[in-house]
């Protein structure tokens, strides 16, 4: 293997899993943030049924008093962090009420960057943007690299690999997809075929989930299986071992964490309504893991605010700051009692306005360092 020791050098990246003492993070930021658009990988729509007959999905940039909410949000996550010892860093601020036209592509306007974790992972000490997999998230990566080059000119050990950009053509799509039937769904639930093809490699950050030298990666709206493909040909001559992962009973599936959350060695919290195929189970049965199931989140699906995209699941997309600290958000009682009985500290935050952005704790940082090196938590796969 030639991943490994951190002995020796100045390490500003370094991070293996989700879980370690976390020393320094990014958080995202709202300003200038859009309504996703309508686009052959998206179909964003209301949560109020009634009104989404009358009403179509705005565009354009969200109203400032809800971006200001967020940022405060946003400002207490950071507060928190900081009163814990972590470093946190800021992506720069963009402009995502441009329109787009690339060769194959336009879109009214862009996105946000309140979800680094989407676009940036790090892999021990590499840095990997994502091809990312909506048109109107191609530039996603621009307000994170400032930052990037300041890591990268200030230590020579940091790599730094973009993964192919696509096209985002509509042959990159199968739009047809938004209107399958539930039906439908569960018949070919099996097939893990979703809005995008298999015909580019296409994949977001946040459908990977790292456990030392083991990267599971869910296949998904925003995954295909060239996506994984690419991850594997990357990661594994580095000694990594890449696992594709399937939760066949969420219809809707797109990124890992609000389904499948490691919290410490031996330790993840899943998702009752997605439990993931049994012959994946099998990998951390054998090894040992154990799984609790998250308790059904305090707001039902029809309660998530008005415009946004994400399941009640954002109640599990918590932060680790350590193996026995987690942040959680501050309706989730019956999460914190689970895992305070699991013996965490937990700490609780507002977070509620940051849900329109694309998601909660974890979708809303991307961690740079955490202490501790690549470690083996699957021996029964040697
Ligand atoms: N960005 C995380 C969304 C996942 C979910 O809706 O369950």
């Amino acid at each position: 293997m030639t991943i490994g020791s951190t002995e020796n050098r100045a390490i500003l990246v370094n991070s293996w899993n989700e879980w370690d003492d976390l020393e320094e993070i990014i958080v995202g930021i709202a300003d200038y943030a859009c309504f996703e658009p309508t686009e052959p990988g998206n179909h964003p729509q209301l949560r109020d049924k009634k009104l989404a007959e009358i009403m179509s999905f705005p565009t354009g940039p969200k109203k400032q008093k809800t971006t200001d909410k967020a940022n405060e949000e946003l400002a207490g996550l950071v507060a928190l962090l900081e009163s814990q010892g972590v470093i946190v860093r800021r992506p720069e601020v963009y402009d995502f009420r441009q329109s787009l036209k690339t060769p194959y592509f336009e879109v009214v306007n862009q996105y946000c960057n309140v979800c680094p974790r989407d676009v940036m992972i790090t892999f021990g000490n590499e840095i990997v943007e994502a091809t990312m997999s909506r048109r109107g998230r191609f530039f996603e990566y621009l307000p994170y690299r400032k930052l990037v080059y300041e890591y990268w000119d200030s230590d020579p050990t940091v790599v730094w690999t973009a993964a192919p950009k696509p096209t985002m053509s509509d042959e990159m799509y199968r739009e047809d997809f938004w209107a399958w039937s539930l039906e439908e769904r569960f018949a070919s639930m099996h097939n893990f075929e979703f809005c995008v093809t298999q015909s580019e490699v296409i994949f977001d950050a946040a459908d990977c989930s790292r456990f030392g030298r083991d990267i599971f990666v869910q296949e998904s709206m925003t995954t295909n299986r060239k996506g994984i493909q690419w991850l594997k040909r990357h990661l594994e001559p580095k000694g990594f071992r890449v696992h594709a992962v399937h939760f066949p009973l969420d219809f809707f599936p797109s990124h890992i964490d609000c389904t499948f959350v490691p919290l410490r060695p031996g330790l993840v919290l899943t998702n009752p309504e997605r439990p993931i195929l049994a012959e994946e189970e099998k990998i951390f049965r054998d090894s040992g893991w154990e799984f609790i199931f998250a308790p059904q989140p305090t707001s039902n699906n029809d309660e998530m605010p008005l415009f946004c995209q994400s399941s009640k699941w954002l109640s599990m997309n918590v932060l680790s700051i350590s193996p026995e600290k987690v942040i959680i958000e501050e309706r989730e009682k019956p999460l914190q009692a689970l895992l305070e009985k699991h013996g965490f500290e937990v700490f609780t935050i507002p977070f509620r306005n940051v849900f329109e952005f694309g998601g909660s704790l974890h979708c809303a940082t991307w961690d740079i360092r955490r202490k501790g090196d690549c470690e083996d938590y699957f021996p029964a796969l040697n």
